[in-house]
């Protein structure tokens, strides 16, 4: 039986998130480093002449409205809260009236995909065949996983020793499963290496 210790590296793919739209949906992305308050959109729903607008729905108190524009007062973290149900509240002629406003965090990638264990341990079998997996790996990423932010890919970046084959095992990109390679069925009962 040998065992092996092989080093792993994440490829993480990008492409822009989206916010669909339904009633007065708003997408916004996440960590806005612009001039405050921020102006997020201007509200439709809400008559030029109104008073006493109010927001609610937002414990932190970080949105308000002015002038018709709806606003932030700090940058929103989708990996803290993908989305704030905001009523909006005001008067025109005498009556009080609100309408709901969802704004919807758009996912940035800013976090990087990390194991789920620091270091893991595989042992092969004597006689084991090319592409039976004798062990996976995982990883997981913070970032919104229906986006490419979070979709992980693996790669095996180094063996060590790289005898008596530099390319003994194989891992699938996707699964995160290892396996040996022909060179590694091949050479595995003749290395002299117990330990990669
Ligand atoms: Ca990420
Ligand atoms: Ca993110």
């Amino acid at each position: 039986m040998s065992i092996f210790i092989i080093t792993l590296t994440l490829v993480v793919l990008q492409t822009p998130a989206q916010c669909s739209g339904a009633n007065l949906k708003i997408g916004v992305p996440e960590n806005y480093d612009g001039i405050f308050p921020w102006y997020l959109a201007k509200l439709p729903n809400l008559p030029a002449t109104s008073t006493d607008v109010v927001v609610t729905g937002d414990d932190e108190g970080i949105f308000g409205v002015e002038a018709g524009f709806l606003y932030a007062l700090k940058p929103l973290d989708r990996e803290k809260q993908p989305s704030y149900s905001l009523q909006v509240s005001f008067s025109a002629s005498v009556q009080s009236q609100s309408f709901m406003v969802e704004v919807c965090v758009i996912d940035k990638n800013d976090n990087v995909p990390v194991f789920i264990e620091e270091s893991m341990r595989g042992s092969v079998q004597l006689g084991l065949l090319k592409g039976i997996s004798f062990m996976q790996v995982g990883a997981s990423d913070r970032d919104d996983r229906n986006t490419a932010h979070a979709d992980l890919r693996f790669s095996l970046m180094d063996q060590t020793p790289r005898i008596p084959s530099s390319h003994m095992f194989f891992i699938d990109s996707v699964t995160g499963e290892v396996s040996l390679t022909e060179d590694g069925e091949l050479q595995a009962p003749h290395s002299t290496a117990l330990f990669y």
